[in-house]
């Protein structure tokens, strides 16, 4: 099931955050929204990407839309605040990000969410991460993407042109300010034949 298109980077030894200088590389989206895209963030990603993908208990989940119930395209885990990580690179990810961000953001990283985009059919809609606190407050969400590329978009929430990225194995986007109610983000579908991409989000308490 899983195609691996890593970089040579990304297939190193050990599994361990670059050294990471919050606000470096800031792109400042407007309306109190901002992106961090740090490329090559996560040494050894593929070796991540393998064990998240076989260690994790993966859940398909199914959600009302309209009047029916779908299947959510993608799969999906959950990690609360204090409960144990599948995988240990994932504190020490967690933790370079509160290095990193700790000061700025006033408050420490909390809690891990897991998507497995298994072939260029699962997806994410557009929105923003407006569950809690994420819809009345400034905050940050950190998305570490692992195994295949696949485009990342961001738009202005109520219209506006979308900006496209192309995230790999390693690669950390941080979304900052009002990002989550002032823009929204996506993972599009694809025709194109794409491997499986993990990404882990990192959220402070109470967002989600
Ligand atoms: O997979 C991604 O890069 C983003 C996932 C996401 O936006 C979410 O789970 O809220
Ligand atoms: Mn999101």
């Amino acid at each position: 099931m899983v195609a691996l298109q890593g970089s040579l980077f990304a297939q190193g030894p050990s599994v361990a955050p670059r050294s990471l200088v919050g606000g470096a590389g800031r792109t400042v989206l407007g309306q109190g929204a901002w992106i961090e895209l740090h490329r090559d963030w996560l040494a050894g990603a593929d070796r991540l990407f393998e064990r998240l993908v076989r260690s994790v208990a993966w859940r398909a989940e199914r959600r009302y839309m309209y009047d029916r119930v779908v299947d959510v395209p993608r799969l999906c885990a959950f990690y609360a605040e204090g409960e144990p990580l599948p995988d240990p690179a994932l504190s020490a990810a967690m933790a370079a990000l509160d290095r990193a961000y700790g000061a700025e953001l006033g408050e420490p990283f909390a809690t891990v969410g897991l998507c497995c985009y298994r072939d260029g059919r699962d997806s994410v809609a557009f929105h923003g991460d407006t569950v809690g606190r994420g819809a009345t407050d400034d905050t940050m969400v950190a998305v570490c993407s692992l195994g295949a590329p696949r485009a990342f978009l961001l738009r202005p929430r109520g219209g506006g042109p979308s900006s496209r990225l192309v995230l790999s194995g390693g690669d950390l986007l941080v979304m900052g300010g009002s990002c989550q109610r002032t823009f929204e983000h996506a993972v599009p579908k694809t025709r194109r034949p794409v491997g499986t991409r993990v990404s882990v989000q990192f959220r402070t308490r109470g967002v989600r």
